[in-house]
């Protein structure tokens, strides 16, 4: 078999999305997600101008020899935008090679190892009143675990909580939009919300909570000993991620798990921190990690030192890489959870997918390869549109972390 053609197909049923396709002289396809939330133009030129004409006359068979091509035959390595495109190319052979052996993708890397995949959701409210009814209402669509964000008494907005009653999504139409922050206040608070959240919920509901990156180290161990008492699932990026060191600071202080890596794209943001056990979930995706190929040496790097899978789900990754995701989720035994932010029923005009949600587990069906397809002549009717994430300022005006 040898690949004929690939092009990269961008789409924006209400929110931006970049798929490559990658044809074959067997007319089989596979399909990759190389979506990278508010910088989409840059993953697609990198695969146009420089992978797509290295990939033509390729054995789409060969998918560790492509992921080194791509790899270490660029000299300007790692980084999101490079390893989003490894990504979009290595799920696409794969894709490929399921379709091509007629078995999905779970099988080509180690078969099942549970029958479902557990997931989380998202539950916020802009205070703790509407919090607690948030998580409820997930409680009773039947998840089992469940992500809690609430707004800060004294600070105008906050990350995970939408503005209006829309549901949350993190990218804006238009340019970056401003946001304001203090990180003493919101400290002062959370703790506040757990505790009601296990008032009202009991022991038994798995509770999430995302930091996303806004609290120094020694921040981040005070508010990881004082959620202790409410037994978080997980603490999600209570550093920002280029801090490795930062973890060192709150596993001396708590027992809290911590979660991170949604920002990280190779093992080598991950090794220090796997080798002193200074974390408990990965959460590099696979499409923004260099596809299946990378994230299952992550993930058996991990399963060394008894670290799990709890892989990034938000709506900036595509119906492709959530599909990838699960027959990861199903195949590997280190799994943790999986993050899952439905996307708008408009998406599913564009993308036809083969998994869904029953009672706290993500199934997904035996199609071969990924399982998920891309009609075409869909996708032009929604026009690529810019969006931002948002920025993030400290009251006075000072350049944060968003
Ligand atoms: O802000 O995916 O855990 N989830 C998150 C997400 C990220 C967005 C950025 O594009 O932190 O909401
Ligand atoms: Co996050």
């Amino acid at each position: 078999m040898k690949i004929t053609s690939a092009k990269v197909i961008v789409t924006s049923p209400s929110r931006n999305f970049v798929t490559l396709k990658i044809e074959t002289d067997e007319g089989i396809y596979g399909l990759g997600d190389a979506t990278l939330n508010g910088r989409e133009k840059a993953v697609v030129a990198y695969l146009e101008e420089h992978c797509i004409p290295m990939l033509i006359g390729r054995d789409p068979f060969q998918i560790e020899d492509s992921w080194y091509l791509f790899y270490r035959g660029a000299y300007w390595r790692r980084g999101p935008v490079t390893m989003t495109a490894v990504a979009a190319i290595d799920v696409a052979l794969w894709d490929i090679k399921g379709k091509a052996l007629n078995t999905p993708l779970y099988n080509l890397i180690g078969g099942k190892s549970r029958e479902k995949v557990m997931v989380y959701a998202h539950a916020n409210g802009k205070d703790i009143e509407a919090t607690l009814g948030a998580v409820g209402r997930e409680i009773d669509k039947g998840f089992i675990a469940v992500r809690a964000q609430t707004g800060i008494p004294g600070i105008i907005d906050t990350y995970g909580v939408p503005k209006g009653d829309a549901p949350y999504e993190p990218a804006v139409r238009g340019l970056a939009q401003e946001s304001f922050w203090e990180t003493e206040k919101y400290m002062n608070h959370v703790p506040k919300l757990f505790k009601r959240l296990r008032e009202t919920y009991g022991e038994d509901v798995h509770l999430l909570h995302d930091v996303h990156h806004r609290c120094t180290p020694i921040e981040a161990a005070r508010l990881a000993r004082e959620l202790e008492p409410y037994h978080l699932f997980w603490l999600e990026d209570a550093v920002a991620g280029e801090l490795q060191e930062g973890l060192r600071l709150i596993r001396n202080h708590s027992t809290t798990p911590i979660a991170i890596g949604e920002v990280f794209n190779t093992i080598y943001d991950y090794s220090a921190l796997m080798v002193e056990q200074l974390f408990d979930y990965i959460r590099m995706p696979i499409g923004h990690g260099g596809g299946i190929t990378h994230l299952l040496k992550v993930a058996a790097f991990g399963s060394v030192y008894h670290i799990k899978t709890g892989f990034h789900g938000p709506t900036d990754l595509s119906p492709v890489t959530m599909a990838a995701a699960l027959h990861f989720d199903l195949a590997i035994n280190n799994f943790g959870i999986q993050e899952y932010m439905p996307h708008q029923a408009i998406v599913n005009d564009v993308f036809k997918i083969n998994y869904k949600f029953d009672k706290g587990y993500m199934i997904i069906d035996d199609s071969p390869g990924l399982g998920v397809d891309i009609d075409e002549a869909k996708a032009v009717k929604y026009p690529y549109e810019r969006a931002y994430l948002p920025i993030n300022r400290k009251t006075d005006g000072t350049m944060f972390h968003w």
